[in-house]
């Protein structure tokens, strides 16, 4: 939860002055273990406030129209980062609805790829369901043309949130991401055992793939591997972390 005052000067002071950063989080395969990709996580370190959580600075951002400024920031950093270490395999970015609304965003996403000779398909945009999204017609043109082009997209936190079973319906998404507080009480609580095997297997019919974000002990890692989820997240693996930190602890560890 948030606990700090931030303000749209705090935020693009932090902008101008290089104050935010990307983190990495390994995702891996559930069957062998590997790396598969990392999730790129804001982390903002303000000189006047300290350590402020992307629950502080998102919400701001987004009221005070500065969340494509952040997005942009962000991506630039992490395809840089994943050209100059293929080992990373993909990365997902969490995406909000507004950048999404931006007219011919596609095209952006897709010239900045070709500039760091990054393939369109080891890039997923992760859209978090438990935000209300209105899919005007600029929003649905982004995602259909990103899909074509072949962006991975995401339905991140999923089962929480918004009239979740109708966005599978009108959106092309690759993949689900199980909200982690499902995955938090699998192991103790049978009703969210049996929702996420529900999920995985509405999922798989539908020919998506399931991330299970959250798991912080192995119980709960071979829970999600016996009900058949495709990729693990979580503490129980690796914290997100700065670029160098995943290189030397994660890639070349
Ligand atoms: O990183 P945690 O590390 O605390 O992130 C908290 C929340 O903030 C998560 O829901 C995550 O998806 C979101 N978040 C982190 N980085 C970004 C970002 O760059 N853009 C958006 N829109 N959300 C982000
Ligand atoms: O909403 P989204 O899935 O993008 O959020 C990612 C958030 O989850 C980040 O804040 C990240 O730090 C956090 N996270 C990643 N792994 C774990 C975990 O194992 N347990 C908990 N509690 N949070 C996690
Ligand atoms: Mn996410």
């Amino acid at each position: 939860m948030c606990n700090k005052k931030v303000t749209k000067k705090v935020i693009t002071d932090g902008l101008i002055n290089n104050h935010f950063s990307n983190n990495y989080q390994p995702i891996y395969s559930a069957d062998n273990n590997l790396l598969n990709g990392v999730e790129v996580l804001l982390r903002f370190n303000s000189p006047s406030l300290g350590y402020i959580s992307p629950d502080c600075f998102i919400s701001c951002a987004e009221e005070e129209n500065l969340i494509n400024d952040l997005f942009f920031f962000s991506t630039n950093q992490a395809l840089i980062d994943l050209k100059n270490n293929h080992k990373l395999k993909k990365i997902s970015i969490n995406i909000s609805p507004s950048t999404l609304m931006i007219p011919d965003f596609y095209c952006w996403l897709h010239d900045k790829c070709k500039d760091n000779f990054i393939s369109n398909d080891n890039v997923t945009l992760e859209i978090t369901e438990n935000v209300e999204y209105f899919e005007t017609e600029v929003f649905l043109e982004n995602i259909n043309k990103l899909r074509m082009l072949g962006f991975g997209l995401s339905i991140d936190d999923f089962g929480t949130g918004y009239a979740s079973l109708s966005k599978l319906k009108n959106i092309p998404f690759t993949e689900l991401k199980i909200d982690r507080t499902f995955v938090k009480h699998a192991k103790k609580n049978n009703i969210d055992r049996k929702i996420i095997e529900h999920l995985v297997s509405l999922t798989h019919n539908l020919g998506l793939k399931v991330v299970a974000e959250g798991i912080e002990d192995v119980e709960t890692y071979n829970m999600m591997k016996e009900i058949g989820v495709d990729l693990c997240q979580g503490y129980f693996f690796h914290r997100p972390v700065p670029i160098n930190k995943l290189i030397n602890n994660v890639i070349d560890g």
